[in-house]
């Protein structure tokens, strides 16, 4: 465990500190940092705050927010509007917000396992709507994301992808995956469905790891990175069709805090 995960961990324990002193105060749910709310089904193993920009942070998406957007294609289309530095993300097929969340506020993004998705670059992606993203370029990295599966429609649970240079999923064998240009890593830990967890990815150009709730769970050589170009990003779903649309791996759940960084954080 290095100095940042450490230091989360205790910004996590001073923020719970100061949340739990604050809490006769008029207007605050009745919880504390650290549990989760009733409608969030089962809390994850341990509590984390949420996805903070960092010096290295490319984009991060809370998923608290949504707007429409006029004009894409002469229609209207929601979008997530909540995005720090990065593109906000087309809303296909009915995925939404959703209160149940890992932390005390905000919202997460719920998938139905079926054809919602979340997208940016692609031709159904124009560019009111989020033309570009932000996982493209980089050699070294991190992508954070909480997960928290439900259960699977038939296939594995994609949680974001690029083409075939990245993606991040859950397998039906309850495994979380990381695939970085066709070098695949999988976790030694088998996750348990309805339940929050932090997945973290890095490389550096010489290895791939997983970690889980910040953990480091496995690992594996490669000097692979995410090129410029990479098309269109999909969440909540993997493949693409080169018309801007998912064709596998839908998610069953709920995901949060996306993050990209430009370096391996942990
Ligand atoms: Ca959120």
């Amino acid at each position: 465990m290095d100095k940042e995960i450490k230091a989360i961990g205790l910004m996590g324990a001073i923020a719970g500190l100061l949340f739990m002193l604050s809490c006769g105060e008029a207007g605050h749910e009745n919880t504390s940092a650290g549990v989760l709310k009733t409608n969030s089904g089962p809390e994850m193993e341990a509590s984390f705050p949420e996805l903070k920009m960092g010096p290295n942070t490319v984009s991060l998406y809370h998923f608290n927010a949504k707007k429409t957007a006029v004009g894409c294609y002469g229609s209207h289309y929601p979008y997530t509007h909540d995005s720090a530095g990065g593109k906000d993300l087309y809303i296909k097929n009915g995925g939404k917000l959703s209160a149940t969340s890992p932390f005390a506020s905000g919202a997460s993004f719920k998938f139905d396992g079926i054809n919602d998705s979340l997208c940016s670059y692609g031709d159904r992606c124009p560019a009111w709507c989020g033309r570009f993203h932000s996982l493209s370029n980089l050699p070294q990295g991190t992508v954070d994301a909480y997960v928290n599966v439900t259960g699977f429609s038939g296939s594995d649970c994609g949680i974001i992808g690029v083409s075939s240079f990245f993606s991040l999923g859950v397998g039906t064998d309850r495994k979380a995956y990381v695939d970085l240009g066709g070098v695949n890593l999988k976790s030694n830990k088998i996750l348990k469905l309805k339940k929050w967890y932090w997945l973290a990815a890095t490389w550096d150009g010489g290895t791939l790891k997983i970690y889980i709730n910040g953990v480091l769970d496995n690992q594996i050589a490669t000097s692979n990175g995410i090129p410029t170009n990479s098309g269109t990003m999909h969440i909540g779903a993997l493949g693409d069709d080169f018309s801007g649309n998912p064709t596998d791996s839908f998610c069953r759940g709920y995901i949060d805090e996306i993050r990209f960084s430009n370096a391996a954080l942990y």
